[in-house]
């Protein structure tokens, strides 16, 4: 008999074909009628696959007793009660790694979309406004002073690409490491010290709102934000205050406070880039991802351990 899991979020179809292999799969986010749903299959649901921004809340977990894990297709795992999972005696899993070449990347091509303007120069093209003026002038991305809050691997791997712009790279984290990169043991120090602030932490009770008032403040009206971690690490309302103050240059964003609601008053920015939290949305990393959650939960029901395990 196959084991019964449910599956929050949708994957790949080469990936959901493995899953229906394995498992009796319930589909949560195509199920109407949830109640009915749980009365009559819950008790029997041994496995949960979710996305790393949606998690499993703790009144869904309470209604699985059989729970036994969690495999999140995604890296962050701040949607999933870790004390709830340690209490309850069931597995978490993430897929790191595979995704860091992409959140990178999109760090680095949103940064360039900001400075070189690229969404109002694609508009100036196709609304005709070419033919009448110039595009205004830029910034450059080259040679710029970068500031990455969260030197973990997606950060590090961010820093890494940056050395190709020459740029001048700095960075907080909670301890200073073994790095060529400036160190700054405050948020508003590195602010102070950047031209782009990057945001590349993970979501924690004690990095929600980090990016506040104060060091967006100090990053100033010559500097852009950029954030590619998630949407609570950034006082969002914080932001769109000083961004309509001309208080920041702009920012570019893929996480958000409340997705898929994003403030409307950035919707009318010109000077806001923004993304649906899309940093590891490539054909290729979401295989691979996929092929990880497959390798967890392969590795439990097996009784050996698991690849890439949080509890
Ligand atoms: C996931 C994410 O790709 O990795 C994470 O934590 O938030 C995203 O990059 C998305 O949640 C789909 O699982």
């Amino acid at each position: 008999m196959k084991p019964d899991l449910l599956q929050t979020y949708p994957l790949q179809p080469q990936i959901e074909a493995e899953l229906q292999k394995r498992f009796r799969v319930h589909r949560w986010h195509e199920i109407s009628d949830k109640q009915a749903f749980l009365q009559a299959e819950a008790a029997s649901i041994k496995a949960v696959v979710t996305g790393g921004h949606i998690g499993l809340a703790p009144d869904l977990a309470d209604c699985l007793p059989a729970l036994e894990i969690v495999a999140i297709n995604g890296v962050g795992f701040d949607r999933v009660d870790l004390d709830q999972a340690r209490a309850r005696g069931f597995r978490v899993t993430n897929t790191p790694d595979v995704l860091t070449e992409d959140v990178a990347d999109l760090a680095i091509g949103l940064s360039i979309m900001l400075l070189r303007q690229l969404v109002s120069a694609d508009h100036h093209v196709r609304s005709g406004e070419w033919k009448k003026a110039e595009m205004p002038l830029g910034n450059k991305a080259s040679r710029r002073r970068y500031g990455i809050y969260g030197l973990g691997r997606i950060g590090r791997a961010i820093a890494a690409r940056l050395e190709a712009f020459d740029a001048e790279i700095s960075y907080f984290s909670r301890r200073k490491q073994d790095v060529a990169y400036g160190y700054h043991s405050t948020a508003v120090s590195l602010a102070s010290a950047c031209d782009v602030l990057i945001v590349a932490a993970a979501a924690t009770p004690e990095t929600r709102h980090a990016i506040n008032r104060e060091v967006l403040a100090a990053l100033g009206p010559d500097g852009v934000l950029v954030n590619v971690a998630r949407g609570s690490l950034v006082d969002e309302k914080a932001l769109v205050d000083i961004l309509m103050a001309g208080g920041l240059k702009g920012a570019a964003l893929d996480v958000f406070e409340n997705e898929p609601h994003v403030p409307e008053a950035l919707i009318g920015m010109r000077n806001a880039v923004l993304a649906p939290h899309i940093g590891a949305a490539t054909h290729e990393t979401r295989l691979e991802m996929g092929a990880l959650v497959l390798a967890n939960l392969d590795a439990h029901f097996a009784g050996q351990d698991l690849p890439t395990p949080v509890v």
